[in-house]
């Protein structure tokens, strides 16, 4: 009989890390700071499941911060992993994984007709945003206050996502050359849009924008928003950079751009594509991406780019989200939950707002509707510090801050849904 391994709690475990690592945490999203007390530590998953190293269970509404569409563990993937991992696991030279990965990408996601293949979400929108500069020879880039691309920096101001959680929107370290060129908007704000165009059109190399915002809370954008994007665009030689590296094949097999009709010029994605592993990508027409080296001129290389563990995990997912979609089973639960937690916080008599699109959605502690970043910013975030632990300590792992995006994955349960929103009656008449 082996020895008995004795774990630590997510206490010690947390007190050594905070030793070892900034915060204790490789991610600051994960940081806890905008709900107080400390990371619970994970010990495995499985299904729509997260196991902590104190042996709770917990329905998980994180999901990895989206990659988990599929839920944990899921075989399929699992198997794919055990088969790649047995070649060995980087080989520094092309693999037919990476093409595998690329024609899903290619066949799955509308715009794209050629993919370079990245280790995370903050290179592919990085890496689009070099190309799109070095496409049009122009400087400056457009984002939206809310909207999170990565840590990229021309990119890093008034960010969503952790930045906003933890309000450091303008991060030391981000200098003024980095962010010159960056102008930010306010997301919906077609004048706003118009009026930045008129004054520095002739300068934009590309607008960069969340096609649904996660980074924020859930933002759906307007028809009028949608359509101003493309033709300010066009009228004004940019390029239009939709960043779907949460919504991509998230909200349907072909992301935002499939749901809404949005076509862009470039696309970023990460999260699911790599099924948990580190993947990210970017893409577009040939007629753009022909432009990166080594085809073309504009710079960006990876070691581990299109790494055979990763391919392996992203190829086995997006194949599985193709060949048997679950995307009417996210959409049943996902509104079921929505539907159940408007009527809990209603007759709970706490001002709510909430907003979802497919199976991402988020409950803001609100008056008014979450249109941007100047009404995202008015939430009740103590109010949602209560919400997350009340949650939390009935087994209902939430992202843990307002600005995030809950995800329903296809491993969830009816039964889940409904013990869910047991708990948030619960929780929602006592804060
Ligand atoms: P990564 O570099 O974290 O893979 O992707 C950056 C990124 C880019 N674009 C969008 C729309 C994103 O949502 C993200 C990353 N999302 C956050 C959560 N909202 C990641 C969580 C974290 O930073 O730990």
């Amino acid at each position: 009989m082996p020895p008995a391994v004795s774990r630590p709690s997510s206490r010690e475990a947390f007190a050594r890390a905070k030793k070892l690592m900034p915060g204790g945490v490789n991610s600051p999203a994960r940081a806890f700071g905008a709900v107080g007390g400390e990371p619970i530590f994970i010990d495995r998953a499985e299904g729509s499941y997260l196991y902590d190293l104190d042996g709770n269970r917990y329905i998980d509404y994180i999901g990895s911060w989206g990659p988990m569409i599929l839920g944990h563990a899921y075989a399929p993937v699992i198997e794919s992993l055990h088969r790649a991992i047995d070649c060995g696991t980087s080989y520094g030279a092309p693999t037919t994984g990476e093409n595998d990965l690329a024609e899903l990408i290619i066949e799955l996601v509308p715009s794209i007709e050629k993919v370079r293949l990245v280790n995370s979400g903050t290179e592919a929108a990085m890496s689009a945003i070099r190309l799109a500069r070095g496409v049009t020879g122009r400087d400056k880039v457009v984002k939206f206050a809310g909207n999170y691309h990565g840590h990229v920096d021309a990119l890093l101001v008034a960010a969503g996502s952790s930045a906003a959680t933890l309000a450091v929107p303008n991060s030391p370290g981000v200098t003024t050359g980095a962010s010159q060129d960056t102008l930010v908007l306010e997301y919906n704000d077609v004048a706003g849009l118009r009026d930045a165009f008129e004054v520095h059109g002739g300068e934009i190399a590309c607008v960069a924008f969340e096609p649904v915002c996660g980074n924020m809370g859930v933002v759906v954008p307007t028809s009028e928003f949608r359509d101003a994007l493309r033709s300010i665009t066009n009228d004004h030689g940019a390029l239009l950079l939709c960043d779907e590296v949460m919504t991509g094949f998230r909200v349907a097999i072909g992301g935002a751009q499939q749901r809404l009709g949005i076509e862009p010029d470039l696309t970023a994605l990460g999260k699911i594509v790599g099924g948990g592993l580190p993947v990210g990508a970017y893409g577009g027409p040939d007629a753009i991406m022909c432009n990166v080296l080594p085809e073309g001129k504009v710079f960006q290389a990876g070691t581990l780019s299109g790494n055979p563990l990763a391919t392996a995990a992203g190829a086995t997912t997006l194949r599985t989200l193709r060949d048997d979609p679950p995307y009417e089973k996210l959409e049943a639960l996902a509104s079921q939950l929505e539907t159940g937690l408007r009527e809990a916080a209603t007759a709970a008599g706490v001002p709510h707002q909430l907003a979802r699109v497919g199976s991402m959605l988020t409950l803001f502690f609100a008056d008014e509707p979450v249109t941007g970043w100047q009404s995202a910013a008015k939430c009740d975030t103590e109010r949602f510090a209560r919400f997350f632990w009340g949650m939390m300590d009935r087994g209902m792992y939430l992202p843990c801050s307002q600005y995030e995006a809950m995800f329903v994955s296809a491993a969830h349960t009816e039964t889940d849904i409904e013990n869910t929103i047991d708990a948030a009656r619960e929780v929602l008449t006592s804060i």
